[in-house]
Parts: C-alpha cells; sequence; structure tokens
C-alpha cells in the first residue's frame, strides 16, 4: 500500500484507483494535491467509502445524530472512513443508524444515549469512552431546537428552559467535557451547528435566535480560548433545511411543519453535512471560521422564494 501524506501530515492511503466523493459521486485518486479532484468514467470501486480521506480512523463525536443535519453528518463522515460516537436521547434511532453505517461504509461506531442538557450524564459519558474512543478527534456540537413561534414575552417557560438548556447550555457541556482532552493532545476540531439565526432575528423565532446568537459567541469565544494551541472550530450557519426541525417546534404538527418547506426548495441535511465535513477535511493548519448558507431560495432571515418546487 502507498503512504502519502498532505501538508496536514494526515495519512492517505493511495491505493484505489477511485474513490467516492463526500456528495456520493465517484471520482479518481488525486494524482496531485488531495482535494485537486480528477473526475473520471472509470468505476472499480464498489465500496461507498472514501478510501482516500484524511478523516480515515479518525474519531468524530456527534449531537443528536438520530435525525437530520447530525445523521447525515454521521453518514458523511461514515463515508469518509471516520469512526463515530453517535449521540441523542432516542437510543433506538441511533442503534439502526449504526447498523446502516457498518453496512454500507464498515464504520466502526458506539451509541451512547445522552440528554446534552444533563451536565453529569454528558461527563460521565465522555469519561466512560474507553481508550480506543476516547481521542476525539472532531466533535460535532449539532444538538438543537426550536420550540414554538411565540413573542419572547409569550414563549412558555418549558419552551424557554428547552431552547436554552440544549441549544446553549448543551453545548457548552459537551464542549467543556470533550475540549481539555484536544488541548491536551493538542489537536481536534469542533464543527458548532449555528444557524441563520444567529445573525437575523425573525417575528416569532427571537429566544431561539437569542440562542443561536449565542452560539455564534460561543463559537468566536472558543477560538480565542484556544488560541496558541492546534485545536480548530468552526461553525456552519445554515438558513431553512428541511428536517425534523419544524414537526418539533411545531409539537409534532406535521401539517403545520410541512408548510415551511412544501412550496420552495429548501436546504438539504445533506447539503449542510458537506459543508461540515469539508471544514473537517482543510489541511491543519486551515481553520474554517464560519459558513453561512441557505438554498438559493432563500435569500434573508423572513425573505423565501414560495413559488412552488423545482421539478
Ligand atoms: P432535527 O429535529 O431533525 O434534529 C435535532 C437533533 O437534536 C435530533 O437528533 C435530536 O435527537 C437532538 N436533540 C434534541 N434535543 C436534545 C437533547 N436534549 N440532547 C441530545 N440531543 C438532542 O433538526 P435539525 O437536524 O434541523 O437540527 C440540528 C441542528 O441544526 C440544531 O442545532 C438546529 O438548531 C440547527 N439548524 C437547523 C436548521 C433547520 O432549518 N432545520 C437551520 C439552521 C440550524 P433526540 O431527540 O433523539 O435526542
Ligand atoms: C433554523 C433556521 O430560520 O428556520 O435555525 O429558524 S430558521
Amino acid at each position: 500500500m502507498r503512504d502519502c501524506r498532505d501538508r496536514a501530515g494526515e495519512t492517505c492511503s493511495g491505493d484505489s484507483a477511485v474513490y467516492l466523493g463526500s456528495d456520493g459521486a465517484v471520482r479518481a485518486t488525486p494524482q496531485k494535491h488531495p482535494f485537486d479532484f480528477q473526475p473520471t468514467n472509470v468505476v472499480t470501486a464498489v465500496s461507498e467509502k472514501d478510501h482516500r480521506s484524511n478523516l480515515d480512523q479518525r474519531i468524530v463525536f456527534i449531537t443528536g445524530a438520530s435525525s437530520g443535519i447530525g445523521k447525515a453528518c454521521a453518514v458523511a463522515f461514515a463515508r469518509a472512513g471516520a469512526r463515530l460516537v453517535l449521540t441523542a436521547r432516542r437510543a433506538e434511532r441511533l442503534e439502526k443508524l449504526s447498523q446502516e453505517l457498518e453496512s454500507r461504509f464498515s464504520t466502526e461506531s458506539l451509541t451512547l444515549s445522552l440528554d446534552v442538557t444533563d451536565r453529569q450524564a454528558v461527563f460521565d459519558a465522555v469519561c466512560s469512552l474507553k481508550d480506543e474512543w476516547g481521542a476525539i478527534d472532531v466533535l460535532v456540537n449539532n444538538a438543537g431546537k426550536a420550540l414554538g413561534l411565540d413573542k419572547s414575552y409569550e414563549t412558555r417557560p418549558e419552551h424557554l428552559e428547552g431552547m436554552l438548556e440544549t441549544n446553549v447550555k448543551g453545548l457548552i457541556h459537551v464542549t467543556s467535557a470533550i475540549v481539555p482532552g484536544m488541548v491536551e493532545r493538542n489537536h481536534g476540531h469542533i464543527v458548532n451547528i449555528g444557524s441563520t439565526a444567529g445573525r437575523w432575528v425573525y417575528p416569532g423565532g427571537t429566544v431561539y435566535c437569542a440562542t443561536k446568537h449565542a452560539v455564534r459567541a460561543l463559537n468566536e469565544g472558543l477560538k480565542m480560548d484556544l488560541h496558541g494551541t492546534n485545536v480548530r472550530v468552526s461553525s456552519v450557519d445554515p438558513g431553512l433545511v428541511e428536517t425534523e426541525f419544524s414537526l418539533v417546534r411545531f409539537d409534532g404538527d406535521a401539517d403545520r411543519a410541512d408548510t415551511v418547506y412544501s412550496d420552495t426548495n429548501p436546504l438539504m441535511a445533506e447539503d449542510v453535512a458537506d459543508a461540515v465535513l469539508w471544514c473537517a477535511q482543510r489541511p491543519a493548519h486551515v481553520n474554517i471560521s464560519e459558513i453561512l448558507m441557505m438554498a438559493v431560495d432563500q435569500s434573508h432571515a423572513t425573505m423565501v422564494n414560495r413559488s412552488g418546487k423545482r421539478s
């Protein structure tokens, strides 16, 4: 097996003729720079795994992996050859995902039923990771939610608590449990899932937007806290993404949730996962601070083209 190193010092096996990119397209093994792709019609690869990825065997810890963006990130990192710690509260979903990743990409994964709002449980879970899982390379801080669409002063107390506890405190708990190990190893990457709601406020979204503004501040501050280390910090901030997000926001009202996406062409969870993976695949000396991304049909928080689905 040929062994090549990119300038990040990551090991890449260069023995396959073609591989699958994060978008699922078949590409030739790069001949020059690892990110200098050469499209080809030669289809000899059978595995869905990207055998050339600099994330091969890296450990990626994902919160909220049971649905939407977190689940799509799990698939993208699995395709890139990473080993995954899949966390969320719904254990049975994680189990199913873990089996799917095993059969599609031969991915080794660990599933942890974890509520990020429970600080002690988060620290216990991270502490419980055995040696072969403990050296986390990438943390994807994804778990989050909006609850309701009310004026700030009419927000139900349980909605207020749910959003603040999950989106802000939960993210801090997980970060605090994992980052010290990264500092010790002088290696690691935290990718926070922010939102356009962290930049613009919209009617009915005040509290949710406040939590995502907080995520933006935490992202910026964490990079400064880690100044002088090799640990990287990125924020991927999407606009409208079609997931279970609105179903959760409207308390399981599927008809109401559908109206958010039905007459427009939003981002898909895979689009966001693609951006997260891209951040993680940059050479080690490059830190992508933030990515703001929206569907073509969205131009600002409430500026959404609702003229219908494109065929
Ligand atoms: P989903 O509802 O599809 O996924 C949310 C995930 O968060 C689920 O896996 C859920 O798992 C997990 N989660 C929720 N609460 C907790 C908790 N207390 N502890 C652990 N996990 C939890 O929504 P998305 O995929 O869209 O959302 C993912 C992230 O993306 C969120 O941070 C959201 O704010 C952000 N985002 C979403 C956008 C969108 O339009 N969809 C746009 C911009 C940002 P479980 O219930 O099993 O615990
Ligand atoms: C989710 C984006 O605008 O639907 O973070 O609330 S929005």
